[in-house]
């Protein structure tokens, strides 16, 4: 039998904040993508639970999160902190795991079928990692444990906050049953509405529905709803993550035309990406530059370089040739956006020349 846990932080960038500020602990707080929260155009990247009580939400305009709470703390956000505590986080996490494998910066899939002997070894085991990372870090997290990965992330959405809570596999379709198709692991706004349309509500109603007439209804992606609503999740935790690219983007205050705020944009977030490249220990071979226009139409041009490239310092430079070369002159920019992929590992080589 497989034991998979999902480690997910708790409102992961606030809490980092709360480690430096902590005067706004248990406080309404909120991360935003810009300085300002009135008149910005900035959103939320994510709120306390404190802010959640008043509404405040990940995604929602800062304008409007002020204009419902104006007493919070509005911090903008620094993502190089939020990366150096992941990294730590993973560290810890990855001691625990027989396989690991990061999703995003603040979550993790756990392979623990070896380390823990049944259900009841693997609740012990995760509780004693919660509070290592509670202990040596400071930050709360929440913990799903079940027999594949998407069980493992439904059990944890269950263990929020500050919990661990494993499902068993003989629990499973039931745990599932009564929540809203929504709430599905994979299944965003749109589909949740077709499935409404359709009449799927809640996750058991899916899971009872006939599998042809979901692939007739949502092609090959129907058949892997009705598995996944029925708590079937086949995939392994892979080991060896693969990031396929390193991108940032800024959105101007004003809408801009100067090359000049361009080009400070364009070097300010290639650094940002040099630096997680290295951390990663990552070469790179394509770079991208993304425009995006006050109609909010976008153009996208990529440079690929002739070998896979360490030097960070060329992601900047083609970045500024790419600009230079497709961006209308004279036209106004809403956001900018840098991206490098076809990324290859190095570290990994370098270790294996250096032990040969
Ligand atoms: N994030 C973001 N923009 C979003 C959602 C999230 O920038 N629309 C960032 C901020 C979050 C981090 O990613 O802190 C992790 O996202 P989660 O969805 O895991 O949310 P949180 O960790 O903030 O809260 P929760 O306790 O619900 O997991
Ligand atoms: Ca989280
Ligand atoms: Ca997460």
């Amino acid at each position: 039998m497989r034991l998979i846990a999902l480690v997910d932080m708790d409102y992961f960038f606030v809490a980092c904040e709360e480690l430096r500020h902590p005067e706004i602990r248990g406080k309404p707080a909120v991360v935003g993508s810009d300085q300002k929260p009135e008149g910005g155009r900035g959103v939320v990247m994510t709120a306390s639970y404190a802010a959640r009580k008043f509404g405040l939400r990940s995604g929602m305009p800062l304008s409007m999160a002020y204009r419902i709470k104006k007493d919070t703390a509005y911090i903008p956000q620094d993502f190089e902190y939020y990366e150096e505590m992941s990294a730590k986080v993973m560290a810890i996490v990855k001691t625990h795991a027989d396989k690991f494998e990061q999703v995003s910066i603040d979550e993790a899939f756990i392979d623990i079928s070896k380390k823990a002997k049944d259900y009841d070894d693997a609740l012990k085991l995760m509780k004693q990692l919660k509070k290592e990372i509670r202990e040596k870090l400071g930050l709360p997290c929440s913990i799903g444990v079940s027999v594949n990965k998407l069980m493992a992330k439904m059990a944890s959405e269950g263990a929020k906050p500050d919990g661990v809570k494993v499902v068993r596999e003989d629990e499973a379709k039931e745990f599932l049953s009564k929540k809203p198709v929504g709430d599905l692991y994979g299944v965003g706004r749109k589909t949740s509405q077709m499935l409404e349309q359709f009449g799927y509500r809640t996750i058991g109603d899916l899971a009872k529905a006939n599998p042809v007439v979901l692939v007739e209804r949502f092609k090959s992606y129907g058949a892997e709803l009705h598995n996944a609503a029925n708590g079937v999740d086949e995939s392994e935790v892979q080991e060896n993550w693969e990031v396929k690219s390193i991108s940032r983007e800024r959105t101007f205050e004003r809408d801009t035309s100067e090359r000049n705020e361009m080009v400070e944009a364009i070097g300010a977030m290639s650094k940002e990406v040099g630096e997680e490249l290295k951390n990663g220990g990552f070469a790179f071979k394509v770079v991208t530059i993304k425009l995006r226009y006050p109609d909010f139409s976008e153009t996208m041009r990529s440079r690929s370089l002739s070998h896979r490239s360490v030097d960070t310092e060329e992601i900047a430079q083609v970045a500024v040739q790419l600009l230079d070369k497709y961006a209308e002159r004279e036209e106004k920019l809403r956001k900018i956006g840098v991206r490098v992929s076809n990324l290859a590992k190095y570290k990994g080589q370098k270790r294996m020349l250096e032990y040969a």
